[in-house]
């Protein structure tokens, strides 16, 4: 393990709210969407860390910190990518934690490129795969799968859900006025 990462593990430990969730994008044109993410993960209490690290451009940082990213404590990567989008499938392959990719709309075929190459893994090596832009509900996954083994923030997942409902059964009303 290099000292970096034996460096990045004590710390994260270290803090009262460690980083769970890792949020990568193949560029910082991706951000504005994808910080939707961050968004979504603070308002369960959450910390994120957002990279810009490339599966083409930059692939041997993509296997450094995708292979060193369960040591340092993370439990969720969250990647989102346009065009050819490999940047989640490779983070996959470098990695057993939970991966969720966001196909980002491009400029040439509407983001279809990048949701056909995200969700057609090859067997063995899932990624979930969210709707195209759809940074928040990557988030709310992430919370969802971490909150899997957290009571505490499973009650708020749940309290989320059910103003979700509430606010849906209230358009009814505005309907009925
Ligand atoms: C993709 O190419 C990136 O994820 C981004 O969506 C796109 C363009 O990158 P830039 O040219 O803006 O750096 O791999």
């Amino acid at each position: 393990m290099s000292a970096a990462i034996n460096h990045s593990i004590h710390m994260n430990d270290q803090q009262p709210n460690p980083v769970r969730v890792g949020i990568l994008m193949g560029s910082d044109s991706d951000w504005p969407v994808m910080k939707a993410a961050v968004e979504a993960l603070k308002e369960f209490g959450l910390t994120a860390e957002a990279r810009v690290i490339s599966a083409h451009r930059t692939p041997r940082d993509l296997e450094q910190y995708a292979g060193s990213a369960r040591e340092r404590g993370l439990r969720v990567i969250i990647a989102g990518a346009g065009g050819a989008a490999h940047l989640p499938g490779v983070t996959a392959a470098f990695t057993t934690l939970p991966v969720i990719g966001v196909p980002m709309l491009g400029p040439a075929l509407a983001g279809m490129d990048a949701l056909l190459a995200i969700v057609q893994m090859p067997p063995g090596v899932p990624v979930a795969t969210v709707g195209i832009n759809a940074a928040r509900n990557a988030g709310l996954l992430a919370a969802q799968i971490i909150g899997s083994g957290d009571p505490a923030l499973q009650a708020r997942l749940d309290a989320f859900k059910e103003k979700l409902a509430a606010d849906s059964r209230a358009k009814n009303r505005t309907l009925l006025a």
